[in-house]
């Protein structure tokens, strides 16, 4: 039986006139709300995925280290500079009532000049290390022996820290969160070192050249790089892999480096850069997809920062250095918890206007990395695109 009334093709419009078109001004207003609303709702939805950093937690204040008799000390308030600075910026905010700076006027704001802690020593070397039991201590063993040949005991006599001021160093190892012997193999090594090694300190403070903080849940390796920096007593503060895989006394460059940038405030960072191994055995060894990887990555930086940070040819080596002078500048407005976290260092130090220099170091591959090719670029891309929104629209400030 035919239900459709008779001459119907299946094709007829309802109702039969010409439907007829909203003015053009109606059409641009309806854009207008809408493009608004959807720029509202991605701004709220920025706030919701762009990474708050936690909260340190009592614990994560205080380190272990060896004491001079050779047993494992009780944990220990770390010094943090940054509270104490983070303190008298409030007082200093609240009587002038001025902003706190913003990106590009850091340099001129009285805010920005409030002075951190002086250095106890000369270099901090901050390792963070997620369950890294197998290869720590070929990498401390390395640095150790590296920083007490170049930069001395952190406790040595007066009078030799007079007859050369670079001298003094300590290792802050930040165990993320690890579920292995990640302390125990760096509390061994420190007891070892600093008892059979080197002196014990007839005088002056108890041994603590390197120390040992763990953090009680993973936090990534961007918050346990940025959590040691914020309670290092150098002059020069230097984050290092704790599998080894940069030449540790190409340190000396680095330092060389930053010195030759600093500004008059003593500010300058030094980046540690593997770009010149770039068609080396190493990197062509890498697989095609890991390759293809980081060229991608590499166009993507370029695309997504600002100038100078876009100029950086490997913003992701694992081998910086900061003057002390720029932490306040960088490591009080740092979000990024997983592997971007360099980038974020990077934009902070643009844009704060602080001089930064590329070094070439020596490096190896090392067995064991953490990282999933795939899933952690991936990460890093999604990571890198949060972060300029995140700073472009004003979800993280400099507040
Ligand atoms: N804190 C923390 N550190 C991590 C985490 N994953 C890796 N790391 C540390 O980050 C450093 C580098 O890790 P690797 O696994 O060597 O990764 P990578 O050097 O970027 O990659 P490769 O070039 O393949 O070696 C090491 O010191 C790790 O212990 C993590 O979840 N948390
Ligand atoms: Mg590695």
């Amino acid at each position: 039986m035919d239900i459709y009334p008779r001459g119907y093709d299946g094709f007829d419009s309802f109702p039969k006139k010409a439907v007829e078109m909203p003015p053009t001004y109606v059409l641009v207003i309806a854009l207008g709300f809408i493009t608004a609303a959807a720029g509202f709702w991605m701004y709220m939805g920025l706030h919701l995925v762009a990474p708050v950093p936690r909260a340190p937690r009592p614990t994560e204040k205080q380190f272990v280290s060896i004491l001079p008799d050779g047993t494992r000390s009780t944990p220990k308030e770390l010094p943090c500079w940054i509270d104490k600075w983070s303190a008298e910026k409030e007082v200093a905010k609240r009587k002038t009532g001025s902003k706190a700076p913003t990106t590009t006027t850091t340099t001129t704001t009285p805010l920005a000049d409030i002075p951190i802690d002086e250095a106890e020593l000369f270099v901090s070397v901050v390792v963070p290390a997620y369950n890294e039991e197998e290869r720590l201590a070929e990498m401390l063993e390395e640095a150790v022996a590296f920083l007490q040949e170049r930069y001395g005991d952190a406790h040595a006599q007066e009078s030799v820290k007079d007859e050369n001021e670079n001298k003094g160093w300590e290792i802050i190892i930040v165990s993320d969160g690890s579920t292995d012997k990640t302390n125990e193999v760096a509390l061994n090594l420190a007891k070892e070192h600093q008892l059979s090694q080197y002196p014990n300190p007839a005088t002056g403070p108890p041994h603590g050249s390197i120390r040992v903080v763990t953090l009680e849940k993973n936090r990534g390796k961007g918050g346990a790089v940025t959590h040691g920096m914020r309670h290092v007593r150098g002059q020069y503060v230097v984050f290092a892999d704790a599998d080894g895989a940069s030449r540790f006394s190409d340190l000396e460059k680095l330092v060389d480096g930053c010195k030759s940038v600093e500004d008059k405030r003593g500010r300058g960072v030094a980046i540690g850069s593997r770009a010149h191994l770039v068609g080396s055995e190493a990197v062509v060894k890498r697989s095609k997809l890991r390759n293809f990887l980081m060229h991608s990555f590499h166009l993507l930086l370029y695309l997504l920062t600002p100038r100078a940070t876009a100029r950086i040819k490997d913003t992701q080596c694992g081998f910086k250095l900061f003057s002390r002078a720029s932490l306040p500048f960088i490591i009080p407005y740092m979000h990024s918890e997983g592997w971007i976290f360099d980038v974020e260092m990077l934009m902070l130090a643009e844009s704060a206007e602080i001089p930064m220099v590329e070094v070439a170091i020596g490096w190896k591959e090392v067995l064991g990395s953490k990282l999933n090719v795939m899933w952690d670029s991936l990460g890093m891309a999604w990571g890198l695109a949060i972060l300029r929104l995140a700073w472009g629209l004003g979800v993280y400030s400099k507040e």
